[in-house]
């Protein structure tokens, strides 16, 4: 018999110190109680790994005390929640950060020195949470970080990948990928709740029904349900004592054994079953800015959608029963690209068929709920699936998709009677042989906010992409420009900075960031600029040693890092950079080295590995990078470095590292960038042309700041119709100079023609990068960076200047933004207080 214990009403427990002592003795607990580590072992490096999780361990359990109380303040205070659903959340490490944000940096370092261990070294031992592409991914884990820090409602929802972004290994030149098992030593950062699971339906058919009260209603039946698991990571807020969530989803079958086959002795296929459920959650599609409208990916996104839903509205029911009638003023959901867009009809579904509610009262929820930012505007990235996937995939949603958009379309027409070709233009489905739903229509539709990511890329989407929406609704569209969190990017990357700032200016700037303003003036102070340098220096040898660690190359120290880093993409260009290397090489060669200033130029970036020309233009990095490096006349003049597996840890060491900020997208083509702000806030300067962000950056700095080139969009727009490559080598004897040479297979004498297609893309007048176009103006501009660089002391007063200027591109100053113009919440806790 076993007999329940009465539970106690109350448990109280004490708080948990935040000193070096009981850092210590917990994560001493954790690594010889938990993790079962031998004592005799504790002072071999081999356990380095666990001593990093039993400290990870220890924090983790400070977060939660903080989780709690943050979760009992947003109950007490019953105000509205933000949900930030996207596919991808690129968290990077944890460790530092926890630190940082709890003010446990100090003890922890103490604590492990009684230990015999570095924290520096153990921090390396964390594997990156990569569960995104890039820009998208990384900016939702700016997000998070901001909200916490702001004292802001808002939980992410997200997609536990088993393996995240693939590991990027170079060989002979070419991009490898190997699966990344990041979750194979543990992740100390997660609390799995399997109380909250969630029952995800596929397949089946829709059918109508008439209810008790006489009603017709639909149902979804003979479905093949998937069960999705949620897994909460904490999101620390900045000394302020606030923990959100991250909620991420992993997929499990519903039952692990199906009893028939069970019973008919067929074990193994029934436990094998499971596989095909789980696989939902197995991987991250490695696309950026492309679409491969693979199956397995629409589950994807219907799988976080209807989990982080249903989650929703559970704990709405929990509290209010079925009454929706104040849910709309309560919640807001902001859909990271269209990737969770189905998020629209998914939340009609539920209520209408989970919870009985009418259409009107329905829409009327969902379209005064969600909120949508789009990330691009390349048209490959736009997101259309068959309506025949749909339908065998997901037919109620169809269903509603298509009810959703016989209504819109019918308010069109009368507002805008004989138009037709609007009609088909903003409408849902894309009629033809293969009729498709176009999702980015879908989330502008059903969403009461639509912004771009940086001025340029919103007045784009207004006046191209969305031309017609913005006709219909222009109230419903703003801009909201992207923006990184400074306690990554800035301070816990390079504390060494932050010292000297903090040492000239007070520390406010770490509570506002706008405050880094009052650096400005001590450009001008010689002994300050001489301490920048010394701290860029170090940091720039730190680099170097990881560099010659994992290449072999060794760089030329004191000269120029000029830095290029980002997915590799043919409109970011890194071609126009290796061309400029090329023509570098080329003056070298000829003995034409009037002005010239010695120069590392450092890439790294992954390909997605379906995309034939990126993977070409990284071997072409490496080729150009091997005979360059090997020849004896480039010595201290210049050395060429690709960095494979480009990732948040990697940037962290980089960009406080770099002297030049490489941003030189065909202008138009870029949203926003992120990386430009990171690299800004850590006093790089900037060559860029008129793009995304770029343009905002340059505003901040001053235009004498920033080293502007190229075509701007509009000029871009212009020149495509009579685009004649031809004419700007005919203008150029360096472009055609190098040209050449690529083409006489200087840099592939083993593999002719290996880079015909590069040089085909760029000479073809249907290049849409219009690389060529802007080489000549690239090149120029390149003079005056290494004219700059010579002028040591001119250069630091820009770089000190661009981190003052950089305060404006602090994740804070974007989210505070959504807040005020989208979601409206109120904060948990004045700005600069704390909830402990
Ligand atoms: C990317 C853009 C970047 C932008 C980030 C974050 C996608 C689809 N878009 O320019 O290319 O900075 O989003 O907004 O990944």
């Amino acid at each position: 018999v076993i007999r329940k214990r009465s539970k106690s009403a109350e448990c109280t427990l004490p708080p948990l110190g935040m000193n070096a002592e009981t850092l210590c003795q917990d994560s001493q607990h954790y690594l010889f109680r938990s993790l079962g580590v031998p004592v005799a072992e504790a002072a071999t490096d081999k356990i380095a790994r666990s001593v990093y999780t039993a400290l990870g361990m220890a924090l983790r359990d400070r977060l939660v005390e903080r989780w709690n109380q943050s979760e009992e303040r947003r109950t007490e205070m019953r105000g509205k929640r933000a949900f930030y659903l996207s596919l991808e959340f690129l968290l990077g490490r944890s460790l530092n950060n926890t630190l940082l944000n709890l003010g446990l940096e100090e003890a922890a370092e103490t604590a492990l020195a009684s230990q015999g261990w570095e924290l520096a070294e153990l921090a390396e031992k964390e594997a990156d949470a990569g569960l995104g592409n890039g820009g998208l991914g990384r900016l939702a884990a700016c997000f998070l970080d901001s909200c916490a820090s702001l004292a802001l409602p808002v939980t992410g929802y997200g997609i536990r990948y088993a393996y995240g972004m693939f590991r990027q290994e170079i060989h002979h030149g070419e991009q490898v990928e190997e699966p990344d098992h990041w979750l194979k030593n543990g992740y100390p950062w997660e609390i799995k709740r399997p109380e909250r699971v969630r029952r995800i339906p596929y397949g089946g058919h829709s059918e109508v029904y008439i209810d008790a009260a006489g009603k017709n209603r639909f149902r979804w039946v003979d479905t093949h349900d998937v069960l999705a698991v949620p897994y909460d990571i904490p999101i620390p807020g900045y000394a302020n004592d606030v923990v959100n969530t991250l909620r991420l989803w992993r997929a499990a079958a519903t039952d692990v054994f199906d009893l028939g086959e069970f019973n008919a002795g067929a074990y193994p296929e029934a436990v094998a079953a499971k596989n095909a459920a789980e696989h939902i959650s197995m991987v991250l599609y490695p696309n950026d800015s492309s679409e491969n409208g693979k199956e397995l990916r629409l589950r994807q996104q219907y799988f976080l959608a209807s989990a982080s839903l249903q989650d929703v509205l559970a704990d709405w029911v929990a509290k209010h029963g079925e009454k929706f009638s104040h849910f709309a003023e309560q919640h807001v959901f902001q859909l990271n690209d269209t990737h969770p867009s189905i998020s629209v009809a998914e939340l009609m579904r539920l209520l209408i068929d989970e919870h009985g509610l009418d259409w009107n009262a329905a829409w009327k929820i969902t379209s005064s709920t969600m909120a949508y930012t789009n990330h691009t505007l390349l048209p490959e990235a736009l997101e259309r699936w068959p309506v025949r996937l749909f339908r065998q995939l997901l037919p109620r949603v169809l269903e509603i998709i298509y009810e959703i958009n016989a209504r819109f379309l019918r308010e069109v027409a009368r507002t805008h009677p004989g138009d037709s070709g609007l009609l088909s233009r903003v409408s849902l489905i894309e009629e033809g042989p293969d009729p498709m739903v176009r999702m980015a229509n879908l989330a502008v539709v059903g969403s009461f906010s639509v912004n771009g990511v940086a001025a340029l890329h919103t007045e784009l989407l207004c006046r191209e992409l969305f031309h017609d929406f913005y006709q219909l609704w222009p109230e419903r569209f703003n801009n909201k420009t992207n923006g990184v969190t400074p306690r990554r990017w800035l301070q816990s990357a390079n504390p060494e900075l932050c010292k000297l700032i903090s040492g000239k200016i007070g520390s406010d700037w770490q509570q506002d960031l706008a405050g880094l303003q009052t650096l400005s003036p001590f450009a001008d102070d010689s002994r300050f600029r001489k301490s920048w340098a010394k701290v860029r220096a170090a940091n720039k040898a730190a680099l170097f040693d990881i560099i010659s660690e994992q290449t072999g190359v060794a760089m030329i120290p004191g000269a120029l890092l000029d830095t290029q880093v980002k997915r590799i993409h043919e409109y970011k260009r890194q071609l126009l950079n290796a061309l400029h290397v090329v023509h570098l090489y080329d003056r070298i060669k000829r003995g034409d080295l009037e002005g010239f200033t010695p120069r590392n130029v450092l890439f790294a970036g992954k390909a997605a590995p379906g995309y034939f020309m990126a993977k070409r233009i990284i071997r072409f990095i490496n080729e150009i990078a091997r005979t360059i490096n090997a020849d004896p006349d480039t010595d201290g003049l210049l050395r060429v470095v690709f960095l494979p597996d480009y990732r948040v840890s990697l940037m962290e060491k980089i960009c406080t590292a770099t002297d030049l900020s490489e941003q030189i997208s065909t202008a138009g083509k870029e949203a926003s960038g992120t990386g430009n702000m990171k690299f800004m806030m850590n006093g790089a300067l900037t060559i860029g042309t008129l793009d995304g962000a770029n343009i905002e950056i340059r505003e901040a700095v001053g235009a004498e700041h920033f080293f502007l080139f190229g075509l701007n969009a509009e000029e871009v727009a212009h020149l495509r119709a009579q685009y004649q490559p031809q004419h700007f080598i005919d203008a150029d004897q360096d472009l055609e100079r190098v040209l050449q040479l690529i083409r006489s297979g200087y840099f592939n004498p083993y593999d002719f023609g290996l880079f015909d297609c590069l040089l085909d893309a760029v000479l073809s007048p249907h290049d849409p990068w219009m690389v060529l176009a802007d080489f000549t103006s690239y090149k120029q501009k390149q003079q005056e960076v290494a004219g700059l660089w010579r002028d040591q002391d001119e250069w630091l007063r820009f770089s000190i200047r661009n981190t003052a200027a950089s305060g404006i591109f602090s994740s804070d100053r974007t989210i505070r933004e959504y807040n005020a113009d989208i979601w409206h919440l109120t904060p948990l806790v004045a700005e600069g207080a704390s909830l402990g």
